[in-house]
């Protein structure tokens, strides 16, 4: 992790009494059992702009990465050696047991202590309650400046704009600090200030590329309905082409980066945008590969052509179901024509292309799952992820289920989504062998284009007929684990989300 010292802007020098923030993004690589296997390593966006903002705003900023590290404990050594007036966490479910440590250590050393990201937005009396001065649940940049200032001055939290803080024990919400109205106004990311190199090496070991990632927007005007978006809600703002010109150059330039993934929401809401940034690359580079995630009713195939010439390799898109009543039940605004025109051309682009697939949503039945299976079967994408679906609050699919949650479920730590988290349709061990089929399906992929499409089909057919004759009578005769904690237990909440990017990419997509 970085430690390096870097007064205000890049080169310039601060008033002693500048106030001073550090940063920490508490997610441990190792501790990940997704990343364990997928290694998709990126620093935080939302750390890196906020530092940089904070420099740009006179306020002395550090952040600790604890990507690569063991523990919390770089945590303390940063804390004693630069002596914020002020620590500042960032918040996924995932981490939330890191960012109380982190709250514990910053406590210990008499320093205020802030969390802001997607968790802590979601659930801020949470962290008020486990020791957090204040949490930020939406845009960081104003309102941690102003933060900042307060606390140097011995102003108290609560109440200012932007704000969750505790006044004694009444959790007081100041007043809704409106967006920033034009995101050209950030600058570039503080990539200075954390170890840019370890990613990337990591990521050229691995792939021969040097992969980072970059976001050209914020939000997403789409309403799907389990999707969770406590930052930004359902607003959509965009960079000019520009601005993303900018910053791809800067990475090229300064780190040698030759690939990025574009971690928009929605990449290429607007058309004539992204026609404009294709062929400002496409002629005048830089000349990177690139990713991104997709709606298919977005991604028109008569632009894929110059998507492909502009560096496009791989393509994440939120496929979820073969049925198009659970396309509507979720509200995607999708149709499956779209997908399969999409997958086709994606195809014969020699894109690759990444589906994501959700089972148990509400109203799902066992058919909708074989048409998702048979559509999956049918474009058989080269990478995917096959998710139990999670009734995120916040959201309608958390508000429809919240009374058939199981309260107490099994958790394999982690990311989640092996889980069934409320009582769906069936139990969850079918879910669980519906996943096995789709990953039985990816394995006969490589049969498929590689040895004998016969064949492939043969064991597809043997698969079905197992699953008809024996795994279905047998799983739905026996619903003994429905609604019964399973091994080490835990509390609904404390649950990871599945996925990453609201899950045109996570997270999630
Ligand atoms: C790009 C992305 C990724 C990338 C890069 C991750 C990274 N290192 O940033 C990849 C694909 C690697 C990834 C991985 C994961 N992701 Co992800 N990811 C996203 C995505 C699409 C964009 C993140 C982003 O850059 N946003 C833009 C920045 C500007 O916003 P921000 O981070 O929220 O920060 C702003 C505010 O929140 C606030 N803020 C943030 N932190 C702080 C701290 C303080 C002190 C203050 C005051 C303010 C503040 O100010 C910032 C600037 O305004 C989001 C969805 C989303 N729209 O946010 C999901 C999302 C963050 N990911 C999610 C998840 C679950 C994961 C994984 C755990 C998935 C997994 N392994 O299974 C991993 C965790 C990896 C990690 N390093 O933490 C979830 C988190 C949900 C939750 N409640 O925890 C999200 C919200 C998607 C979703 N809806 O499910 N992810
Ligand atoms: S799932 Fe994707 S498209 Fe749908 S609301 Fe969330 S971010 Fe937007």
């Amino acid at each position: 992790m970085a430690e390096s010292r870097e007064p205000g802007r890049p080169g310039e020098t601060l008033p002693e009494d500048a106030p001073r923030v550090l940063l920490v993004d508490p997610y441990v690589a190792r501790e990940d059992p997704m990343e364990r296997k997928f290694v998709e390593l990126y620093p935080s966006l939302g750390i890196l702009t906020l530092a940089a903002w904070l420099r740009d705003h006179g306020i002395e900023t550090e952040v600790t990465d604890l990507t690569f590290a063991r523990d919390a404990e770089p945590v303390t050594r940063h804390i004693r050696r630069f002596r914020p007036h002020l620590v500042g966490v960032h918040t996924k479910t995932l981490t939330l047991p890191r960012a109380l440590e982190i709250a514990e250590r910053a406590r210990a050393e008499s320093v205020p202590i802030l969390a802001g990201g997607p968790d802590a937005a979601t659930r801020p009396d949470r962290y008020l309650r486990e020791g957090f001065d204040a949490v930020v649940p939406s845009e960081g940049e104003l309102t941690l400046v102003d933060v900042a200032t307060r606390i140097r001055d011995g102003v108290p939290l609560a109440g200012c704009p932007g704000t969750v803080a505790l006044a004694g024990h009444r959790v007081v919400r100041g007043p809704a600090r409106p967006f920033l109205r034009d995101l050209d106004d950030l600058p570039l990311p503080a990539w200075d200030l954390i170890d840019m190199e370890a990613y990337l090496s990591a990521w050229q070991a691995r792939t021969g590329e040097r992969r980072a990632a970059i976001l050209t927007s914020r939000g997403c005007p789409f309403d799907c309905s389990w999707c969770s978006k406590p930052t930004f809600g359902r607003t959509y703002r965009q960079q000019s082409v520009d601005r993303v010109l900018r910053e791809l150059r800067a990475l090229h330039e300064r780190y040698g980066v030759d690939y990025v993934r574009f971690c928009d929401d929605v990449f290429g809401v607007d058309r004539h945008w992204l026609e404009a940034l294709l062929d400002a690359m496409i002629s005048n580079g830089p000349h990177l590969k690139f990713e991104c995630l997709a709606r298919v009713d977005l991604l028109k195939t008569d632009l894929l052509d110059r998507m492909k010439r502009a560096g496009l390799q791989r393509v994440y898109l939120g496929v979820e179901s073969g049925s198009q009543k659970m396309l509507d039940a979720m509200n995607r605004g999708t149709r499956l024509a779209q997908i399969e025109r999409v997958a086709a051309s994606l195809r014969e682009h020699d894109v690759r292309q990444f589906w994501f697939l959700m089972l148990g949503y509400p109203g799902e039945t066992l058919e909708d799952i074989d048409a998702t299976l048979e559509m999956f079967r049918r474009f058989s994408p080269e990478e995917y992820s096959v998710s139990i679906a999670v009734p995120v609050p916040g959201t309608r699919f958390y508000d429809a289920v919240k009374d058939r949650l199981r309260g107490r479920v099994s958790s394999t730590s982690g990311s989640g989504g092996s889980s069934l988290l409320y009582e769906a349709a069936y139990p969850e061990s079918l879910y669980r062998w519906q996943q096995v089929r789709f990953a039985w399906e990816a394995r006969l992929r490589h049969v498929r284009h590689r040895f004998s499409p016969e064949v492939a089909d043969r064991l597809s057919r043997a698969a079905d007929e197992l699953h008809e004759r024996v795994a279905k009578p047998l799983l739905l005769g026996r619903n003994r684990d429905r609604g019964r904690p399973g091994r080490g237990t835990t509390d609904l909440d404390q649950l990871p989300v599945i996925g990453h990017g609201p899950r045109d990419g996570g997270p999630s997509a």
